[in-house]
Parts: C-alpha cells; sequence; structure tokens
C-alpha cells in the first residue's frame, strides 16, 4: 500500500515498492547475502540507487530535526560496551536525579523555538518502574500540548507500560537493536538480543511508532552490519525511524580505543539503510561532530533524512544547531515542519 509520502507518479527510472521487494528472497525477507551484495556495490552504483529510492519515496526531500534531552542521567546498571552512562564504567557522567516536569518542558519550548519536529526524551534505565512511567507521562503530555512531535528511549517495556505511555500520547518509542545478534554478544551482556526483539513488539502492539537503529563502528565486520540491517528490514512492518549511530568513543568504557569506522563505509551503511527501508526516517544520530560537512553531504545523497538537532546529544556533544541550519541550507535541503501525515503502514 502507498502512502502520503509516495509519488503519485513515479519517476520512470526509479524502482517501485514491487521491484525493491523483487530483491527480497520468496518469503518477502532481505537475507544478509542480499544486503552485503548492496553493500559490495560500485560506490556510485550504491549512492545512485539509494538516491532513486530517496526521490520516490521522500519527493519532498526534506530533513526531520529531532532534539534529545536526557531526563535522567547516568548511573545505569547495564554493561553496554560503548556507554558513557553505564554505572560500572569510570566515565564523567554523574548520576543525576529524574529531571522535573518544569525544566523537561523549558528545553521543549526552546527545541521547538530552534525549529525542532519532534522532542525525544532519554533516560538510563534498564527499565522504568511503574512509578517512573507516571512521571513521564505527564511530560509526555505537556510536550506534546506545545505542538511537538514525541519520543521517548526508557530501556526495557512491559506491555502495560507501553500501553500507558501510548495512552499518554507518546508518539515515538526508541529501542534499539544495536548491532547484530552474534556481534551483539560481545558488547552487552546484561540484556538480550531477545529482550530488545520482545519491548519493539510491546511498542508496536502498543500503538505507536517504533524508531529502531544501532550503532556502527563498534569492531564488527561489514558482514555484521548486513546482518544488523537485515533485522531491521525485517521487522514487520520495519521501523518507521531507523537512527544510524556512529560510535562515539568515550574513555573509560570498554570501546573508548576502538579505531573509527572509514567514512565511506559509513555512508555505505546508510545507503543500504534507505533502500531496504524505502519509507524510513534514516536518521544521522551519534557521531555527526567527527563526521565533517563533506562526508554529512554524501549522507544527505545516500538518502538520510533526519538528523538530532541541538548542541547535547544525551551526555556527548553534537554540532552547534546553527552550523547544522547553515549546512542544510548550504546543500539546499528543506527542513520538515511536521511529520504528523506521516503515519505508515
Ligand atoms: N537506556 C535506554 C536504552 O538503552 O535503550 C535509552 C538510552 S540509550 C543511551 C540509547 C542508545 O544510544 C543506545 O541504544 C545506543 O544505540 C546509543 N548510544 C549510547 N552511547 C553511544 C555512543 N557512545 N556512541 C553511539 N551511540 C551511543
Ligand atoms: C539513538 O539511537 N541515539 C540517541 C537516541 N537514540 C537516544 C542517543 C545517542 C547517545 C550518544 C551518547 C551520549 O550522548 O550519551
Ligand atoms: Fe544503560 Fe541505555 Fe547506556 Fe545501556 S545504553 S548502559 S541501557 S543507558
Amino acid at each position: 500500500m502507498l502512502d502520503a509520502q509516495t509519488v503519485e507518479k513515479p519517476l520512470t527510472h526509479v524502482k517501485s515498492e514491487a521491484d525493491l521487494r523483487k530483491e527480497v528472497d520468496a518469503s518477502g525477507q532481505w537475507t544478509v547475502a542480499q544486503i552485503e551484495a548492496l553493500f559490495a556495490l560500485p560506490f556510485n552504483e550504491l549512492m545512485l540507487k539509494a538516491q532513486e529510492t530517496h526521490q520516490t519515496y521522500f519527493p519532498e526531500g526534506d530533513v526531520e530535526l529531532a532534539t534529545l534531552l536526557s531526563i535522567k542521567t547516568g548511573g545505569c546498571p547495564e554493561d553496554c560496551g560503548y556507554c558513557p552512562q553505564a554505572a560500572r564504567y569510570d566515565t564523567d557522567v554523574k548520576a543525576e536525579k529524574l529531571m522535573g516536569l518544569e525544566e523537561v518542558l523549558e528545553a521543549a519550548k526552546a527545541a521547538k523555538a530552534a525549529g525542532s519536529n519532534r522532542f525525544c526524551m532519554g533516560a538510563a534505565w534498564r527499565e522504568p518502574k511503574d512509578r517512573d512511567i507516571e512521571k513521564v507521562t505527564a511530560m509526555i503530555k505537556g510536550v506534546k500540548a506545545l505542538g511537538l512531535e514525541t519520543c521517548a528511549t526508557l530501556g526495557m517495556l512491559e506491555a502495560d507500560q507501553a500501553q500507558a505511555l501510548s495512552e499518554a500520547g507518546l508518539d515515538f518509542y526508541n529501542h534499539n537493536l544495536d548491532t547484530s545478534e552474534d556481534f551483539y554478544r560481545s558488547v552487552i551482556s546484561t540484556r538480550g538480543y531477545q529482550d530488545r526483539l520482545d519491548t519493539i513488539s510491546n511498542v508496536r502492539s502498543a500503538g505507536m511508532s517504533v524508531c529502531c537503529g544501532g550503532i556502527v563502528g563498534m569492531g564488527e565486520s561489514r558482514e555484521q552490519r548486513a546482518a544488523f540491517l537485515a533485522r531491521l528490514a525485517n521487522l514487520s512492518p520495519y521501523p518507521e525511524s531507523v537512527p544510524i549511530n556512529h560510535l562515539v568513543p568515550v574513555a573509560g568504557t570498554p570501546l573508548a580505543d576502538q579505531k573509527p569506522l572509514d567514512p565511506l563505509e559509513f555512508v555505505r551503511t546508510i545507503a543500504v539503510a534507505r533502500i531496504t527501508m524505502p519509507k524510513a526516517r534514516v536518521r544521522l544520530s551519534a557521531g555527526r561532530q567527527e563526521l565533517g560537512r563533506a562526508v554529512q553531504a554524501m549522507c544527505f545523497m545516500a538518502g538520510a533524512n533526519s538528523i538530532f538537532y541541538g548542541e547535547q546529544l544525551l551526555t556527548t556533544g553534537n554540532p552547534e544547531a546553527e552550523q547544522d541550519r547553515a549546512l542544510l541550507a548550504e546543500l539546499g535541503l528543506k527542513t520538515k515542519q511536521s511529520c504528523k501525515a506521516e503515519v505508515l503502514v
């Protein structure tokens, strides 16, 4: 089924969704080998294919701006090897209490005034307690009343918690698969891959849109990157928002000394995400400060159409809003004012 994002008369040189689907196997699933074959295309061919897909599904070519706020920082009991907020790693992040409602609403107002579309509240929890859910639902209602789209990322969710967030009006819930199932084991031990899939399923069943992606550049192989994208693309339906984070190596975490991924491989990852999840918002997430303007421009060509906007992610830095506005203006990219009409099938 086509949605509002799909052009009525597709350009004749671009592939229809039916054609794209012919690239998946008989069961309608992407195989890892098919995704590896996309990665292995000559660079220009891959970029053209991604750009064609992007133009078909997002004819407006606009970029969504999402602002993050860490509503509960640090002190997390989990052992995610990349994360500065895990209590067990000696990083500069200090544990703080859950923020108050007024402070959150002030930050949301500032994000809206700066032109943001979506406000995402992040908490360094393994999972929220029911009393946390009550406090966060008040935040969701307040942020929504400002006319912003709402997103939250609070760790694992039970079905009734997802339902409560949905009833409060939460539009998106972010919970990442982070990487392929086999590489996952070398990065995180305190929660399993299936736990993540269960949370995503609870979010879907509660009627919210899914924001789910991961991190590249943690030392995984190309095959593992392909397997990670296959898991995302084979979710039924695939996520509406796909944040692709480039690892930000943080001193004190196990991945502090990880060698950076080749920037062209990062661009390829974005292109493959666009081709395999044609209707999703593919978001350039953590690590943009290190990418520089030229690599970011290539990522937009490869089909990225969302960014985290504002000078802070959760605990690490992000480009200044003014710098991002200048880059988008220079590239002639419009920003998205509202994603409300954008309900995917
Ligand atoms: N505690 C919740 C959870 O784990 O779902 C929500 C917050 S957690 C910080 C959200 C995501 O941020 C992680 O799944 C990971 O993809 C990303 N992230 C955390 N630290 C990162 C880093 N150093 N570099 C890149 N991405 C990172
Ligand atoms: C996501 O995939 N990336 C964002 C958001 N979802 C919550 C978080 C990035 C965090 C980067 C490290 C930090 O700033 O603490
Ligand atoms: Fe905790 Fe989330 Fe960081 Fe993992 S990624 S340590 S769950 S805050």
